[in-house]
């Protein structure tokens, strides 16, 4: 080994320890609903050096990086054995996106890949790029992972190399090492964000949808479908009845998407999902809280006005510019949740909660009047009930 080669080497190493140890504190003003941290929990420097470089001074002895990753995020999470864990959507520079889980022991920092990334088994029709896994434990006792898989639309004009179809891909799995590849969902309409219910409905697996017209655009797919499945190893939707709709002039009006599981709590099931709209600088996505009967999961019971966290500061630039999205949460035994998302399409950060925060969020913050005349009403109730009890106190 030539000591140039050592002395790079050592560079790159001591780099990579200080980033995977870095504490992340928390940032000193918060809304009361969410706390921020300071660092980034995942980025590409996260990845370990023996992904990216060949290690060997026989075969690559100036030790340049022979396998670049352009980013670490939409990550699915669990707890599990102990340990915070994420399966992260690790994209190459080639483009393709895949699988790899990370892990830590507190939630908020530490997070160490582990050494290989997931092998997810293909079915008959290979997947061209995966991405964004939902995880759930299921009742039934497995962990299903759903995720994105595109491919190239078959009916695309010659020449046209862009146009795809994205479908659902499902797995599951005992111990995030080995997955069982079940059949694609079946349905009429292109589908991403599709997220299994934790529990059975009526004795059904229940799906989370997003129906959309093609790719990139919902189109007619009027927002969050439900759809309950006969058999999760052939799923296929039959009916789908839309849970959260999209609307004009909200924060989700070009579409939106379920993010992760959602979570049940004694006053309803709670989740996050995330909203999109369109604006000059491209499309904008946000994330929003909503709630759903305990009883009946498909039917909406809160949503809060707008949105619950969009991108700010360094969040708002990377590869996709411009967006949160958020497919992972866990909530832990004492209520503590810990939200996972990605920012820009480019790295994973954390914010931390409680269950009786975000519950207190969805049901006391106004629902959205969709007019900018309601808006000021609500305000003006709100300015009245404090001046009142202002003027009280003095
Ligand atoms: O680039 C932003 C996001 O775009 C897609 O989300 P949606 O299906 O809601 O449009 C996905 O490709 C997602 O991975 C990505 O973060």
């Amino acid at each position: 080994m030539n000591s140039e080669f050592k002395k790079r080497l050592q560079k790159l190493e001591d780099n990579h320890q200080a980033i995977i140890t870095r504490k992340n504190n928390p940032i000193a003003i918060s809304n009361g609903i969410i706390q921020r941290y300071e660092n980034a929990i995942l980025t590409d420097e996260h990845t370990p050096l023996f992904w990216r470089y060949d290690l060997n001074p026989e075969t690559n002895p100036m030790l340049l990086e022979r396998i670049g990753i352009n980013g670490t995020f939409n990550a699915g999470a669990i707890k599990f054995d102990g340990k915070y864990v994420m399966v992260v959507r690790v994209e190459g520079n080639d483009r393709k996106s895949f699988f790899a889980v990370a892990e830590s022991s507190n939630g908020i920092d530490n997070f160490k890949f582990w050494d290989f990334p997931i092998i997810l088994p293909e079915n008959e029709d290979p997947d061209v790029n995966v991405y964004d896994m939902r995880l759930t434990e299921h009742e039934d006792g497995w962990i299903y992972g759903i995720f994105c898989t595109e491919r190239k639309d078959p009916n695309a004009p010659v020449g046209d190399m862009s146009s795809a179809v994205a479908d659902a891909g499902i797995v599951r799995t005992k111990d995030l090492r080995k997955w069982e590849r079940l059949s694609d969902l079946k349905s009429k309409s292109q589908q991403r964000n599709v997220v299994l219910h934790p529990e059975f409905h009526d004795g059904k697996y229940a799906l989370y949808t997003r129906p959309q017209d093609g790719f990139i655009n919902a189109g007619s797919g009027g927002g969050i479908g439900w759809a309950l499945i006969d058999d999760i190893t052939k799923a296929e939707v039959k009916d789908e009845k839309i849970v959260n709709l999209r609307e004009y002039h909200t924060i989700k009006e070009l579409k939106n998407g379920e993010g992760p599981a959602p979570i049940k709590t004694d006053k309803g099931w709670l989740h996050l999902a995330h909203g999109v709209r369109g604006c000059a600088a491209g499309l904008r996505y946000v994330l929003y809280l909503y709630m759903t009967d305990l009883k009946d999961p498909s039917k909406q019971i809160a949503e809060p006005a707008g949105f619950f966290m969009a991108p700010r500061d360094e969040e708002r630039i990377g590869d996709v510019s411009n967006v949160l999205f958020s497919n992972g949460w866990i909530l832990d035994e004492d209520g503590t949740v810990f939200i996972y998302y990605a920012s820009s399409d480019t790295r994973m950060h954390v914010a931390t909660s409680t269950i009786d925060r975000l519950v207190d969020y969805c049901l006391n913050t106004p629902a959205d009047g969709l007019r900018s005349a309601t808006s000021v009403e609500t305000l003006k109730r709100q300015i009245e009930r404090n001046l009142e009890l202002m003027t009280v106190k003095n």
